[in-house]
């Protein structure tokens, strides 16, 4: 374990961030909580539900346009392929699997704060991509930037996934204006952003039949009454998601159905849940194009190219650091 990570006590932020959310007038918890283990299995799930399209609508992406992206990236010969929170890997080795069997001159720093996810996800790259050059970062994200001892000139940062809408639009601006602070000129940024659309298949990809976003957003319950000695009772709380499509933001809450009070043993406190009330526990920011373009712009970046699925549900932006 590295030094960074001795430091850094999830159970000691959760605790923190748990007081501060409930007691404010609007409850909320942050919604990094939910990847637990238990929670990045049911994440797992989500992305293979019929109504959660955003990821096979960014494997369809990868899939139509690797020969661009190719090229695009090895422009300036070989590369860092820099990835923020990787997951799974499964989008990223549609790429990695056609820059090898193309011969291109690259090497993969995927940079995840969970050492363990890091882990595994060497473990599958290996085995499917034996001779792949790759390097694990157990970091935050921008010091894992900094930590890069750089193979090649030019970062191609992959920012996947639409993870940048669990951040509100000027969340996203000074994530950005920080990400550029520790990239150089020609680096490239590569943008998963999700698309306004028909509001009713945006609500349905937050909101399936079979509830498996529902055990997602409650799975939060479960991980405080374990890590904090909590006595949640599950059934006393829904889901509940929102989606305002002038702003673009779905907003998924836990809302109390019936009053009651909860005692968290590691703040020695009780809180009252009133029924009807509202803990929000997510944003998922969804954009149009003029949006990302402004985006782009503002944080001083040069937008160089989108590529959309068929549906145009979906967009990764490619962006150059000027
Ligand atoms: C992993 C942040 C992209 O907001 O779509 C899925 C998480 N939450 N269903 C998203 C999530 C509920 C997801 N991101």
């Amino acid at each position: 374990m590295t030094t960074d990570n001795a430091v850094f006590d999830i159970t000691e932020s959760l605790k923190e961030d748990v007081l501060k959310g409930f007691s404010a007038s609007n409850k909320y918890i942050p919604s990094k909580y939910f990847y637990d283990q238990i929670g990045d299995k049911i994440f797992q799930e989500i992305m293979g539900l019929p109504e959660y399209y955003l990821t096979r609508a960014e494997g369809d992406i990868f899939n139509n346009f690797k020969s661009n992206l190719r090229s695009l990236f090895g422009s300036d010969g070989g590369f860092n392929l820099v990835e923020l929170g990787a997951g799974d890997g499964l989008k990223t080795s549609i790429l990695i699997d056609d820059f090898i069997e193309n011969k291109i001159e690259f090497k993969y720093y995927p940079i995840d704060i969970s050492e363990n996810s890091n882990i595994s996800l060497k473990a599958s790259m290996m085995e499917q991509f034996p001779e792949l050059k790759i390097e694990l970062i157990t970091s935050d994200y921008f010091s894992g930037i900094e930590k890069i001892k750089k193979h090649y000139a030019r970062n191609v940062v992959l920012f996947l996934g639409s993870n940048i809408g669990n951040f509100s639009v000027k969340e996203a601006s000074s994530f950005l204006k920080e990400l550029k602070s520790v990239l150089s000129p020609n680096d490239l940024v590569l943008i998963g952003f999700d698309l306004k659309k028909n509001p009713k298949v945006v609500l349905d990809a937050y909101n399936d039949k079979s509830g498996v976003t529902k055990r997602f957003n409650l799975n939060l319950l479960t991980r405080i009454n374990h890590e904090l000695g909590a006595d949640f009772k599950l059934e006393n709380f829904d889901h509940c998601p929102t989606y305002d499509h002038n702003t673009g933001e779905v907003k998924s809450f836990l809302k109390v159905v019936k009053t009651c009070q909860v005692y968290i043993t590691s703040l020695e406190q009780s809180f009252s849940f009133t029924a009807g009330e509202l803990i929000h526990t997510e944003i998922s920011q969804k954009y149009d194009v003029s949006e990302i373009k402004a985006l782009a712009s503002k944080v001083g970046f040069e937008l160089k190219d989108n590529f959309f699925d068929e549906n145009n549900y979906f967009v990764n932006s490619l962006w150059i650091n000027k």
